[in-house]
């Protein structure tokens, strides 16, 4: 009898737990979808992590404990014709094209805790034991198997999905998905199967009960119609002699595990499973809070994943965050097209917070997004050079005023006996005064409004909500000229407004630069340090006014002019 090489033992109620027995919370878990290595990474698999990135970084931010799980999807037939294309071993050329995902999550500034491999061991064993535990519900069978298989889509479709289709270039005529135009090859053979239509109601009660689990949620109607219409069993391994290069069937070699079914139980396998003793599943993570995905990969994560978990009473995942796809010149990006961004040399040429500030802001979640070189130089120029460096510079840089002692000044009216209990203290010239109402409002809500805003995993309105508010504070600027007052220095009042108008200013760029660390890492850090704020004053604690009077002496040495340092002028051309 099959033995499982993960618990060593039959049954499974007498499995020997390995997991430390410290308990601990559950840590936020986000993930990005293991990405294929066929082929070399597009700015598509850098936008999954970014996405990926920022969730997990804000809750850092909160204070919890955040895990980001990303990696590499390394068996089935589409690897296998790649490697043998390459005349290369399959896991030696898994191993070069791994390499190269890895290098653009690190280049990225990608936080991951875990690189996953599908052939890592523990992954190779946890597939093996889900495997086992189907078997033993008894909600696996073997039976014949005729269909259209996608190598491209690793999918079978069935006959209805199916088109006559003619390749522009090469005049071939083939039969190819509806959905997706790619190619596919009518096969027949024995496999096993996975009773899925046992799911159906529950499936559909879920869907029913948490109609927000899928963001944009108008993605859930299309998921609905289809389980209530075309689910069937699926096919979940395929010969081993066609399919070679895959996780075998336990105790059956001459069948290979369905690469879909291998590579969706990543997710499980970097939190613990199966070595989750009962009642301390969540330790490791799971369920995760957000499986960050690409829309083409929606009916594998919301149907048949959690069909997968259903089948043994795991949790699902709390929501699947589905984004769109990047295109050029309103193409789809394509090999054969020759129109494919490479991250890598697009974080060479704007940087790579840029790039990350560029996807977020501008990605498409509902709708694509056109990637286009002069609108990243455009945001570039509005929002990060004459933005927020502009006014990062107008602040913590001047020969007419000093930052600390602004900050100092203002800093000594929230203490002693005329403390305002963090309110904003009224100052002599009223009219004046009015002019930092909206600033002060809106400093006050600010990390309210982006904290919602990424709750609802709507991430490029947070960041556009942050840059909102620099150009409020660059308007502020304009309006009460603090050089003119500067200039003005024996009179009190004035100095109280220049004194008042620094430290307003200041105070947003502090609390915007806090929020902004999730989305541009390295670059909110440098303005944080131009403004001085402590390493330990970082947190979402301190993204409120008021709440932090030690800074203003930069914690690198800055030099008016030497500011622009942070987002220089871009070499055009
Ligand atoms: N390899 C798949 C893709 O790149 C994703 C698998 S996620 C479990 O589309």
């Amino acid at each position: 009898n099959w033995i499982c090489r993960s618990c060593r033992s039959l049954p499974v109620a007498s499995r020997q737990f390995t997991r430390s027995q410290t308990t601990s919370a559950k840590p936020y878990y986000v993930t990005t979808p293991i990405f294929y290595v066929n082929a070399a990474p597009h700015v598509g698999h850098m936008y999954s992590m970014v996405l990926a990135d920022v969730l997990k970084r804000w809750q850092a931010l909160e204070g919890k404990r955040a895990t980001l799980l990303t990696g590499t999807d390394e068996h089935g037939m589409k690897v296998q014709k790649a490697a043998a294309l390459e005349d290369m071993a399959p896991k030696e050329f898994c191993d070069a094209n791994a390499a190269k995902f890895k290098a653009l999550a690190q280049k990225a500034s990608v936080s991951f805790d875990r690189f996953i491999r599908t052939t890592d061991t523990d992954h190779v064993q946890a597939v093996e034991h889900f495997w086992f535990l189907l078997r033993e519900k008894g909600l696996i069978y073997k039976r014949k198997h005729s269909g259209w298989y996608c190598v491209s889509d690793e999918c079978f479709y069935p006959e209805s999905q199916i088109e006559k289709k003619q390749d522009p270039f090469t005049g071939e005529v083939f039969m190819a998905s509806v959905e997706t135009g790619n190619k596919v090859e009518w096969t027949e053979e024995m496999n096993y199967h996975f009773r899925m239509t046992a799911l159906k109601d529950k499936l559909l009660e879920f869907y029913s009960k948490n109609p927000e689990w899928v963001v944009p949620a108008t993605r859930m109607n299309h998921l609905v119609d289809w389980v209530k219409n075309n689910l069937e069993d699926l096919s979940i391994s395929r010969p081993t002699e066609r399919l070679g290069w895959g996780i075998r069937v336990p105790d059956d070699s001459s069948q290979t595990i369905y690469v879909w079914v291998d590579a969706l139980i990543n997710y499980i396998t970097q939190a613990g499973f199966p070595a989750w003793a009962p009642g301390r599943e969540s330790e490791g993570g799971w369920p995760a809070d957000v499986h960050v995905i690409g829309k083409d990969i929606l009916r594998f994560h919301c149907v048949y994943w959690p069909a997968l978990l259903l089948a043994l009473d795991l949790p699902l995942p709390k929501q699947i965050l589905s984004h769109a796809h990047w295109t050029m010149d309103r193409k789809k990006m394509s090999k054969s097209i020759g129109n494919v961004v490479n991250p890598m040399f697009a974080m060479d040429r704007w940087g790579v917070d840029t790039m990350r500030f560029y996807m977020v802001y501008d990605g498409g979640i509902s709708d694509d997004a056109d990637y286009n070189n002069n609108m990243i130089s455009q945001r570039y120029k509005k929002h990060l050079q004459g933005g927020l460096g502009n006014l990062t510079g107008r602040v913590a840089v001047s020969k007419s005023w000093n930052l600390r002692t602004a900050v100092k000044f203002e800093g000594a009216k929230f203490e002693g006996p005329n403390a305002f209990g963090g309110l904003l203290a009224p100052i002599a010239n009223t009219s004046f005064h009015e002019v930092f109402i909206p600033l002060h409002v809106s400093m006050s809500s600010v990390a309210r409004v982006v904290g919602m805003r990424m709750q609802d995993l709507n991430l490029s309105g947070a960041l556009q909500y942050l840059m909102d508010n620099v150009n409020m504070t660059n308007q502020l600027i304009d309006k009460t000229k603090p050089w003119v007052l500067a200039k003005d220095s024996g009179n009190p009042e004035s100095e109280e407004l220049l004194h008042r108008t620094i430290f307003m200013a200041a105070e947003n760029i502090r609390i915007t630069a806090i929020l902004l660390q999730p989305f541009m890492p390295t670059k909110a850090a440098e303005v944080l340090d131009a403004l001085g704020v402590f390493k330990s004053k970082r947190t979402l604690e301190h993204a409120k006014p008021y709440t932090d009077f030690d800074y203003g002496s930069p914690l690198v040495a800055v030099e008016k002019g030497q500011w622009s340092g942070i987002f220089p002028r871009l070499l055009e051309g």
